[in-house]
C-alpha cells in the first residue's frame, strides 16, 4: 500500500467524530434528553437495543482520547456539540456545565497543537424540540441560530472554522422519512420540509458565524450516482435519486435555487415549507468550504413498480465493507470533478470531513481499512494534481464508536475500543495514518 501521497504543503490531516456517538455521559452535568436518548430506547429500533448512554465514555475521557489524536499528529479534529448538553431542553436556558466540557475540550486540543473542527448539529436534536415538531417546524430553524450563537460566543475566540451541518439528507431521509433513523417519523417526501428547515438553520447560524468573523462549512454525505444503464429511464431515475439525494443540499446553498423535484411528485415550495425569500436567505451567506463526506457511489436503476420514481441497484463486483458498503475509490474522484463541472466557480474549497470504513473486530492486522484509506486517498491526491481544491482529509473515525441504528456492531475507528472496559488499543491503520501524517509533514519541511 501507499504510505506517500503527493498533496500539498498546508494539506490537514484529521479525524472526525460525534457528540451522541462517543460522549456517553447522558444524565451528566445537566445533559436534557436527545432524540437519540428516545429513539434507541424504543424496542427493536437499534440492534441488540443498544444505546449511546455510555458510548466511549469519552465525556470522562476526552484528555485520553486528546493523547491519541496527539499520538496521531492530527493537524485538525472534527467533534459535534451536543445541541441538549448547551441547551438542554432546545430552547432558553442555557447549560453552563454543558458549554463548559466543549471549553475544556477546546483548550485540551489547542495545547496539543490540534485546531478544533466543531459540527453544530450531528442528529442529537434536543427531545424538547422534536415535542413540537423537531425539524419539520420552521421554529426550530431560528432556535438552532439562537444555539449557535451561545457556542460560537463562548469558543469562537480559539476555533476559527466551524460545520454547521453534518448530513442533512441522511438525517432527513433515515430520521423523518423512512424511521430508520432518531425521531423514527416515516413521512416518505413528506419530510422534506425537514430538509429545508436545516438548510434554513444552516444559513441563519452561517449568518451569525461570519457577523463573528469565523469561517463556515456544510458537510454532506454525497454521492456519485450511477445509471445502471444509458436507458432514457434508467437515466431519468438516476437523475431523479441524484435530485434528491445531492442536488437538493447542495443547488441551494451554492447556486440559490432548489432542484426540480417533480419527478418525485414533490411540488416546488417543499409541502408548502419554502417560503418566499427562504432561497435567497439560503444562499446568501455563501460557504467557506464544501465538507464532504464520501463512502460510496450509488447505482440507478429504472423503478420496477409504481412507488419511488427509482430503484437502488447493486454495484456488481465490488469489493464491500464489513458494513456491506461498496468500495469504489476512483468514484471518489468522479465525485470531486463533478462537483466542480456542476458548479464552476461556485464551488468553495473542499474538505473531506469523513471517509472510513467499518471493519469486523476480529480482522488482524486491521488491513482492509488500510487498504481503504490509501487507495481513496491516492484518487484523491490524483484530483488535487487534476486542479481541484482539497484542503484537508478527516478520516471517519478516530475510535470505535457507535453507529446509530447498528449500535456497536460497526467499527470505523483507528482505534478498537472494548465497550465493556473502555480500554482503548490503536488498530494498525493508526500506526500506518500516523506514518503516513509524520511523512507528509516531514516532505514539506524540506
Ligand atoms: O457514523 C456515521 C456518521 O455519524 C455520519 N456519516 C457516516 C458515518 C458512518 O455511517
Amino acid at each position: 500500500m501507499p504510505d506517500r501521497f503527493d498533496l500539498p504543503a498546508g494539506f490537514r490531516w484529521g479525524a472526525a467524530t460525534a457528540a451522541y456517538q462517543i460522549e456517553g455521559a447522558v444524565e451528566e452535568d445537566g445533559r436534557g434528553p436527545s432524540v437519540w436518548d428516545v429513539f434507541a430506547a424504543r424496542p427493536g429500533a437499534v440492534r441488540d437495543g443498544h444505546t449511546g448512554a455510555v458510548a466511549c465514555d469519552h465525556y470522562h475521557r476526552y484528555l485520553e482520547d486528546i493523547a491519541l489524536m496527539r499520538g496521531l499528529g492530527l493537524d485538525g479534529y472534527r467533534f459535534s456539540v451536543s445541541w441538549p448538553r448547551v441547551v438542554p431542553t432546545g430552547a432558553g436556558t442555557v447549560n453552563p456545565a454543558g458549554l463548559a466540557f466543549y471549553d475544556r475540550l477546546v483548550d485540551a486540543l489547542l495545547e496539543a497543537g490540534i485546531t478544533p473542527l466543531p459540527t453544530l448539529f450531528h442528529w442529537d436534536l434536543p427531545q424538547g424540540l422534536e415535542d413540537g415538531g423537531g425539524w419539520l417546524d420552521r421554529d426550530t430553524a431560528y432556535r438552532f441560530a439562537e444555539y449557535a450563537a451561545v457556542v460560537a460566543d463562548r469558543l469562537g475566540d480559539r476555533v476559527p472554522a466551524w460545520i454547521t451541518l453534518n448530513e442533512p439528507f441522511v438525517h432527513t431521509v433515515f430520521g423523518y422519512a423512512l424511521g430508520t433513523h432518531a425521531p423514527g417519523r416515516t413521512l416518505m417526501f413528506e419530510a422534506l420540509p425537514a430538509a429545508h428547515h436545516q438548510l434554513l438553520a444552516h444559513s441563519l447560524a452561517a449568518s451569525l458565524l461570519h457577523e463573528r468573523g469565523l469561517e463556515v462549512m456544510l458537510s454532506n454525505n454525497l454521492t456519485p450516482v450511477w445509471p445502471a444503464s444509458d436507458s432514457a429511464e434508467d437515466v431519468a431515475a438516476a437523475e431523479a435519486y441524484d435530485a434528491l439525494h445531492n442536488r437538493l443540499f447542495t443547488d441551494p446553498v451554492l447556486v440559490g435555487r432548489y432542484p426540480d423535484l417533480s419527478a418525485l411528485g414533490v411540488p416546488d415550495d417543499l409541502y408548502g415549507a419554502v417560503h418566499p425569500g427562504d432561497v435567497d436567505l439560503i444562499h446568501s451567506p455563501g460557504l467557506d468550504g464544501l465538507g464532504l463526506n464520501y463512502y460510496n457511489p450509488t447505482r440507478v436503476a429504472a423503478p420496477v413498480g409504481p412507488g419511488l420514481p427509482f430503484t437502488l441497484v447493486d454495484i456488481p463486483d465490488a469489493p464491500r465493507t464489513a458494513f456491506g458498503w461498496p468500495v469504489v475509490p476512483d468514484a471518489l474522484r468522479q465525485l470531486l470533478h463533478h462537483l466542480r463541472d456542476v458548479y464552476g466557480a461556485a464551488l468553495p474549497p473542499i474538505t473531506i470531513t469523513e471517509n472510513g470504513c467499518s471493519v469486523a473486530e476480529d480482522t488482524s492486522p486491521d488491513q482492509p481499512r488500510i487498504e481503504f484509506l490509501a487507495t481513496h486517498l491516492d484518487v484523491l491526491a490524483e484530483a488535487v494534481a487534476e486542479g481541484i481544491d482539497v484542503r484537508g482529509y478527516y478520516t471517519w473515525s478516530l475510535l470505535d464508536n457507535y453507529e446509530w441504528a447498528e449500535g456497536y456492531h460497526q467499527r470505523f475507528g483507528l482505534v478498537h475500543v472494548d465497550f465493556e472496559t473502555q480500554v482503548r488499543t490503536p488498530k494498525a491503520s493508526y500506526a500506518w495514518y500516523r506514518d503516513l501524517i509524520e511523512s507528509h509533514q516531514n516532505d514539506h519541511l524540506r
